[in-house]
Parts: C-alpha cells; sequence; structure tokens
C-alpha cells in the first residue's frame, strides 16, 4: 500500500492550493481526482479573487502570471431603478479585489504541482474514504485503468466539491447540513469580446437579476437570473444578448459589444453549509463543506480561506502541537457563516423573487437607496465585498 502525509481527494482550487501550502512546508501530499485535468480546467466559475486568497496563491509560489495578467479592481457597480452607483471599495477599506479567473487559478495551480514533481492521480474512479473516524491510519481506495489502489495518510482532506465522496460517507448522526435553495438559477455566457464597463457591475432589474463580469480587457463574463427549469439548449446567444440589453441602464447597454459565446451554462443558486468540517482525520474543505450563492463572489476565496486554516493547523500537528488540528472547524466556519451572511444577503437584495410581490421589490429599491445615501451601509458592504479578515 502506498502512504503519504495527507491524501487530498479533489483537484479543484482547493486541493491543488492545499497540496501546493502542504509541499512547500515539507508535508507530503498525493491528490486523488476523479476526472480529467482537461476537464477540471473546462468548468467556467470564479472571476473575483480577495486578497487573502491572492496572498495565498503568493505564499504557495503559484503569483507570477496571476501578477502579469489579474486586473486589480478598486470599485465594484451597482445598477438599479434606472440609476449607476459605485462603491469605492479601495477608498472605503483600503483593500481592492483582482479579477483572474477561476480557470487560469487552476491551471497555475496543476503547472506548479507538476513542475515540482508532486503526485497527482486523475481519472480515478469508485475514489472511496475508510477508516477516518476512529484511530490514525485513514485510507483512500479508488480503481484506475481496471486496478484497485490503496493510499494510507494520516490525514484526508475532503476538496471534492459539493457533490463529493468525503461528506456522503460521514454517518448523518455526527453532521448538520443547514440550507436554503433559492427559486432561480444564473445562466452565464463567456465571449471574446471587450467588457462592457472597466469594472463589475452587479444589476437589480423588474426583469430579474444581471451581471457584467469579465475575464481580462478582451473576455466578457454575462450572466442573467433564469428560471430553474430552463435549459441552456433553449438559450441562443442572441436570445442572451437581448435579454441581457434589456436588462441594462441605457448608457450601459449601448455600450454593450456582443460575439458568439465560447461557453454558456446555468447553475442552480444554493447557500449550504456542513458542521462541523473535521471527522476524526478527515478534513472537509471549500464546496465540499460549504456552498455560497454566486452573488458575493465569495465560493472560491471561501475555498481558499479553508485552505488557509487547514494549512496552518497541518502545519501546527507536524512540527509537534498536535491539537491545533482540532481547532480548524471552528475557525474556518467562523468565517463561513460570515461570508453565507453577506451572499445570502446581496442575493436577496438584487434578485426577483417570484413571492416579492411589489412591497419586496420597493424593499429591495429602498434598501439600494439607502446603500448610496450612506457611507457607514457602502463600507459595510465594500468591507465584506473585499473579504474578511482570516
Ligand atoms: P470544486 O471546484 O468543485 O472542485 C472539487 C473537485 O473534486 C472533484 N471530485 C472528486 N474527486 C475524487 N473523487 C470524488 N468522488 C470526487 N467528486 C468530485 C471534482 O471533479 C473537482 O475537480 O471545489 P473547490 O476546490 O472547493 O472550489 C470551490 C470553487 O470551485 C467554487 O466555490 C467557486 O467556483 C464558486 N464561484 C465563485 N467563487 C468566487 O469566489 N468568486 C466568484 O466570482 C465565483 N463565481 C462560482 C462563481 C461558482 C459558479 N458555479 C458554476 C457554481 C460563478 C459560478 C457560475
Ligand atoms: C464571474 O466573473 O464569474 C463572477 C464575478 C462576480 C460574481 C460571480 C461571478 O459575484
Amino acid at each position: 500500500m502506498q502512504r503519504t502525509q495527507v491524501a487530498i481527494v479533489g483537484a479543484g482550487p482547493s486541493g491543488l492550493l492545499l497540496g501546493q501550502l502542504l509541499a512547500k512546508s515539507g508535508i507530503a501530499n498525493v491528490v486523488i481526482e476523479q476526472r480529467s485535468a482537461d476537464y477540471v480546467l473546462g468548468r467556467i466559475r470564479a472571476g473575483v479573487l480577495e486578497q487573502t486568497c491572492t496572498d495565498l496563491l503568493r505564499a504557495a509560489g503559484v503569483h507570477a502570471r496571476m501578477d502579469a495578467e489579474g486586473l486589480p479592481h478598486d470599485g465594484v457597480c451597482l445598477a438599479f431603478g434606472g440609476r449607476l452607483e459605485r462603491i469605492d471599495l479601495h477608498g472605503l477599506t483600503g483593500k481592492r479585489v483582482t479579477v483572474y479567473g477561476q480557470t487560469e487559478v487552476t491551471r497555475d495551480l496543476m503547472d506548479a504541482r507538476r513542475s515540482a514533481g508532486l503526485s497527482t492521480v486523475y481519472e480515478a474512479d469508485e475514489v472511496a474514504v475508510h477508516d477516518f473516524l476512529d484511530g490514525s491510519a485513514p485510507r483512500v481506495s479508488w480503481l484506475k485503468d481496471g486496478q484497485r489502489h490503496e493510499l494510507q495518510a494520516d490525514f484526508i482532506a475532503g476538496c471534492d466539491g459539493f457533490h463529493g465522496v468525503c461528506r456522503a460517507s460521514v454517518p448523518a448522526e455526527k453532521i448538520s447540513l443547514h440550507e436554503k435553495v433559492y427559486p432561480f438559477g444564473w445562466l452565464g455566457l463567456l465571449s471574446d469580446t471587450p467588457p462592457v464597463h472597466e469594472e463589475l457591475i452587479y444589476v437589480h432589474h423588474e426583469r430579474g437579476f444581471a451581471l457584467c463580469s469579465q475575464r481580462s480587457t478582451t473576455r466578457s463574463r454575462y450572466y442573467v437570473q433564469c428560471s430553474l427549469d430552463d435549459k441552456v439548449e433553449n438559450w441562443s446567444d442572441e436570445a442572451f444578448w437581448h435579454e441581457l440589453r434589456l436588462r441594462l441602464p441605457a448608457e450601459v447597454a449601448d455600450k454593450l459589444v456582443t460575439g458568439p459565446s465560447l461557453e454558456k451554462s446555468i447553475a442552480p443558486l444554493r447557500s449550504f453549509v456542513a458542521e462541523p468540517l473535521q471527522f476524526g482525520r478527515l478534513f472537509l474543505v471549500g464546496d465540499a463543506g460549504h456552498i455560497v450563492p454566486p452573488t458575493g463572489a465569495k465560493g472560491l476565496n471561501l475555498a481558499a480561506s479553508d485552505v488557509g486554516y487547514l494549512w496552518q493547523a497541518l502545519e501546527g500537528f507536524y512540527a509537534g502541537r498536535a491539537g491545533e488540528v482540532d481547532h480548524y472547524s471552528q475557525r474556518a466556519l467562523a468565517r463561513i457563516w460570515k461570508a453565507e451572511r453577506f451572499s445570502w444577503s446581496m442575493t436577496t437584495l438584487l434578485h426577483k423573487f417570484p413571492d416579492n410581490g411589489t412591497f419586496g421589490t420597493k424593499m429591495q429599491l429602498a434598501e439600494l437607496d439607502y446603500l448610496f445615501s450612506s457611507q457607514a451601509a457602502m463600507t459595510a458592504v465594500a468591507e465584506n465585498y473585499v473579504g474578511l479578515p482570516m
């Protein structure tokens, strides 16, 4: 049987960043992923990185391309009731965010892992985790090319996303799940067209939410709120651009440059937290332990802060401070719940809810009007958007 110190299940950003940071601290690890590397890179997801996340990527030594190509953003815009307003993130908090896609972060982490010669198993079938609740020798097993493999470790990091096997392997009586599912989704479109605005625009509109985001000065990412039974096949590029234009303020819509989509997909919106995040020798990290709706741009950033806490805890353990691993769950959850609150509140503020009625819509517009009349309210949004301290 193979042996390592930390077995990492999942090669998304959580698993790859944890692997890189542990390796920097001299802690051996193996990553086991059920998909191919190309499949992982094909998923178009997050675009906005907080400073806590860029600091961790820097600590992992994975920052050269992010520094060269990432776009620092000092502000973010909100459109509602025919107005286009700006929150001065940097002026209000002294911090900024970086626009650099999750695909690029993942690619950089994969390249660094390969260069460092660290062990990664892609296309592992039937991944299973064993013996983590009691004792100190948990195992991960999988099938690859028809052969069964087993890896023994000191710890297992469950970085395998919302649909992974790690959380599902915890006995039901040992875990509490808190969930809210929203009655809509986001239809996203990626295109090689210049972004409509230099900063992101979050849009409250009577037809539904929209978001103008970007990946670079030549690549745009747009979203429109859609119904849960919408199918991506039923949305032509033309229909998407038409719907987006209808939701944008006129001065923005006039500048929109359209083009063929490179990718289009629908994501459901969910808030979800599992408690605790440690089960003996198994830790849940990132989307395996919690989900936020994308409205606050927090999912990837929370995954990164979980990784930061777990890295510190495991470093402590291997430096002879065995008890530190037992603080991971509590420390990570304190930050997670605050990001859950922010993501839920931004989602509630900006989307069209089927049961809202005119009163609900008036409340949203009153809150938006208040936000831009109050430095205190704007500062509260800004400090959450740039990321609370770790
Ligand atoms: P991931 O990225 O889902 O990776 C998990 C990996 O585990 C693998 N896996 C398994 N491997 C082995 N055995 C098994 N049984 C396995 N089951 C699964 C999977 O194949 C996968 O490779 O989780 P991770 O690493 O925790 O990373 C989390 C982030 O991906 C996620 O939080 C963000 O993408 C969320 N998110 C955003 N976050 C931000 O911080 N800022 C944003 O702007 C932002 N925008 C978004 C988003 C997510 C979106 N979608 C589609 C959900 C926009 C969208 C549309
Ligand atoms: C994105 O660019 O994909 C993106 C940006 C901000 C969000 C969500 C998604 O809040």
